[in-house]
């Protein structure tokens, strides 16, 4: 492994076609929705969150999702929600994969949209259908929570990025709902948050360095979920000291996992590790915790805010 091939010298140069010509698109299309739902990943709710496409749906309201509810720890997921309300924005977490879950969705998007709603009424046109644009970073699960909503498979999801193309209307009772391609960063200024979202499989795998991807988890998860890795590996707590490329040594030579000569198979233990994490064989964990002080909240809107919008 070459020091100098960090991850980050990797991940920012995966910004494929089909991301520019989504942004393209969604400014076109921001004009014909009436909301906005951005599905970001429970577990590291800050990095999900992508700035750019926060800029292009400003103009309309926003829900934003907690996704993969499930995977991420509880008791952080509480926190973040309070996090995102208590700055005004709609928020709720979700496991898109528990069968109608996403239905809790429909009451917030219509209190999110009462003043136009209300003016709908007035006018007399009822029946008049809401349109929810769905948008994020790739892989957080946009496509399987509109499935959910739907009771059925019509959009293509998969685990791995970048599987949706194009757009695609799903029509769900009085709710239209635009899928969107997922979205990365044309250029990461953090490596903290490019690093995040390679551990959750936001960015394609073939462009990063396996190990040290699964040195990085290493060395994050270790402070901050201590006891699930070494229960996980059946470690000592002594490893915990270990530099993470030893440690990665010390957990590859637990699994058996060794090339000829008796060396840990390092690279192997590495997809296996990243591979667990993922599925949440270490338990259900957050890698981000909210900051303590209020930060000028980039996500929109005052409590009780009634935004102007368009009817039509
Ligand atoms: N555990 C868990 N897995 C989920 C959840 N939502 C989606 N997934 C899984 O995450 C993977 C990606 O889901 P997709 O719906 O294809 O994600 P997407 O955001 O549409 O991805 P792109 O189209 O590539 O941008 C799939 O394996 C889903 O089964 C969830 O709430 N919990
Ligand atoms: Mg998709």
């Amino acid at each position: 492994m070459n020091e100098n091939e960090g991850i980050n010298r990797r991940v920012i140069q995966w910004f494929p076609g089909h991301m520019t010509k989504t942004l393209r698109l969604m400014e076109v299309e921001i004009k014909n929705v009436d909301c906005v739902l951005q599905i970001l990943d429970a577990r590291i709710p800050l990095s999900s969150l992508n700035p750019e496409l926060e800029r292009i749906t400003a103009s309309k309201p926003h829900l934003y999702l907690l996704n993969k509810a499930d995977l991420a720890d509880p008791a952080i997921t509480k926190q973040w929600l309070h996090y995102f309300q208590s700055a005004g924005a709609g928020c709720l977490a979700m496991d898109s994969k528990q069968r109608g879950g996403a239905g809790a969705v429909k009451a917030p998007i219509e209190r999110e949209l009462s003043a136009l709603l209300a003016r709908r009424r007035n006018r007399g046109m009822v029946g008049a259908r809401i349109h929810v644009m769905v948008v994020g970073i790739p892989n957080v699960g946009k496509s399987t929570f509109i499935n959910n909503l739907a009771g059925s498979a019509r959009a293509k999801a998969a685990n791995r990025p970048g599987v949706t193309r194009g757009k695609q209307w799903i029509t769900v009772d009085e709710f239209d709902l635009m899928d969107m391609p997922g979205v990365l960063w044309k250029k990461f200024d953090s490596l903290e948050v490019a690093t995040h979202l390679a551990f959750i499989g936001s960015i394609k795998d073939d462009i990063l360095d396996i190990e040290e991807l699964a040195c990085g988890l290493l060395s994050s998860v270790r402070s901050i979920y201590p006891t699930q890795l070494l229960e996980r590996y059946k470690l000592g707590e002594d490893a915990l000291a270990l530099p993470p490329y030893d440690l990665l040594q010390a957990i590859a030579r637990k699994r058996g996992m060794l090339v000829s000569g008796g060396e840990a198979d390092t690279e192997r233990a590495a997809t296996m590790l990243v591979g667990e994490f993922r599925a949440s064989k270490w338990g259900r964990i957050s890698l981000e915790r909210p900051p303590q002080r209020q930060p000028e909240a980039d996500f929109d809107g005052e409590e009780g805010e009634d935004v102007a919008q368009d009817d039509d």
